[in-house]
């Protein structure tokens, strides 16, 4: 995208510039907290872009808090956000998929708190597969208050500022918001810097994907199961039968449903009784995205970031995309709960 007075490209860090220009009180930390989180996905942009090549693809043989064996790549990811976040001593402490207790940062004043998936989609990294980085920014609930807490992080979605995510696919891309529309970059890797690409993106109120591991049929409520014979049953009306896409990275599933529209379903099942995706640091920042996109976000009951979480590493199940699409699956699971 090119800025229409100076017929240029916008960069992230001026694009993050003039936006907190637009607001005269603005102390600029939350702008620097963005830049920071934009270099350090450069950094791991530049790492997955060559995994192959050196020695950091496979496992390094631990496993995370959850008991998934850990890639030397998510390792990599996690510090190199981590000593981002550090750099301009505005964030307190940190949650990360990687690490089971909170974070304590050097700058235990800093008011703001960020949740990171570091490399989602973890699985794919072996077989280069599109995967991505999530993270979702809170305000910290008593700012300058000396003990943190798990306590300071435990808020609802609706109280993120902001969130995004970084996905390392075909090309590199960031998204994010601040409550203001998502805004779309492309990282240049000739020049080193992500460009604007696109603003105040809006999902289709109707798609025609339908996105979820069927190989866990079995395991579903009926609900779930009969909205899914809905997705493949034809009906020009409708556009049905919808196609079936499934990527098993959660970035890259729901900027697909973002840009084409449609729905993103990871559920509850016999097998993840309280489905599989992290709240916090996973469905969170990613239903303020598509919440801001004009779209909806929700478990079986209600929206996603309504929830009060109980613990950090809490998880949900999630049904996300299209209005209309998520509409429907609710009357779906609404009528055999
Ligand atoms: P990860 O954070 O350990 O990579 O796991 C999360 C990923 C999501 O990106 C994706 O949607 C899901 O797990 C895929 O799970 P499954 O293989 O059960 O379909
Ligand atoms: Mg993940």
């Amino acid at each position: 995208m090119v800025d229409r007075k100076t017929n240029r490209v916008i960069t992230l860090e001026e694009y993050i510039i003039q936006a907190q220009n637009k607001f005269p009180g603005a102390t600029g930390e939350l702008s620097q907290l963005l830049r920071d989180i934009g270099l350090a996905a450069k950094i791991i942009s530049r790492e997955v872009n060559k995994a192959g090549i050196t020695n950091i693809l496979g496992e390094d043989g631990s496993t995370n808090v959850h008991g998934e064996s850990v890639k030397k790549l998510d390792l990599f990811a996690d510090r190199q956000l981590i000593s981002a976040l550090n750099r301009s001593e505005i964030t307190c402490m940190v949650i990360s998929e990687e690490n089971d207790g909170i974070v304590e940062l050097d700058n235990d004043g800093g008011k703001y708190i960020v949740y990171l998936d570091p490399l989602d989609g973890s699985s794919n990294i072996d077989v280069n597969v599109s995967i991505g980085s999530i993270f979702s920014i809170y305000m910290r609930k008593k700012p300058g208050s000396d003990e943190l807490s798990e306590d300071d992080a435990l808020q609802p979605g609706v109280k993120q500022v902001a969130a995004g995510y970084v996905l390392y696919g075909s090309s590199t891309l960031m998204a994010y918001t601040t409550g203001l529309g998502v805004s779309l970059f492309t990282l240049d890797p000739s020049i080193g810097e992500f460009i604007l690409s696109d603003t105040d993106v809006k999902i289709p109120d109707h798609g025609t994907i339908y996105s979820v591991n069927e190989g866990s049929y079995h395991s579903w409520d009926k609900g779930l199961k009969q909205y899914v014979k809905y997705c493949q049953v034809e009906d020009p009306a409708t556009k049905r039968p919808y196609k079936a896409r499934y990527i098993g990275s959660m970035v890259a599933d729901v900027h697909r449903t973002l840009i084409t529209g449609g729905i993103f379903i990871y559920p509850n099942s016999s097998q993840y009784p309280n489905g599989k995706l992290r709240l916090m640091y996973e469905c969170n920042p990613l239903s303020f995205l598509i919440e801001q996109a004009g779209g909806m976000a929700i478990d079986c009951e209600g929206r996603i970031m309504e929830i009060n979480p109980e613990s950090i590493h809490q998880r949900t199940p999630i049904f996300i995309g299209s209005k209309q699409n998520v509409l429907k699956v609710k009357e779906f699971l609404d009528e055999y709960a």
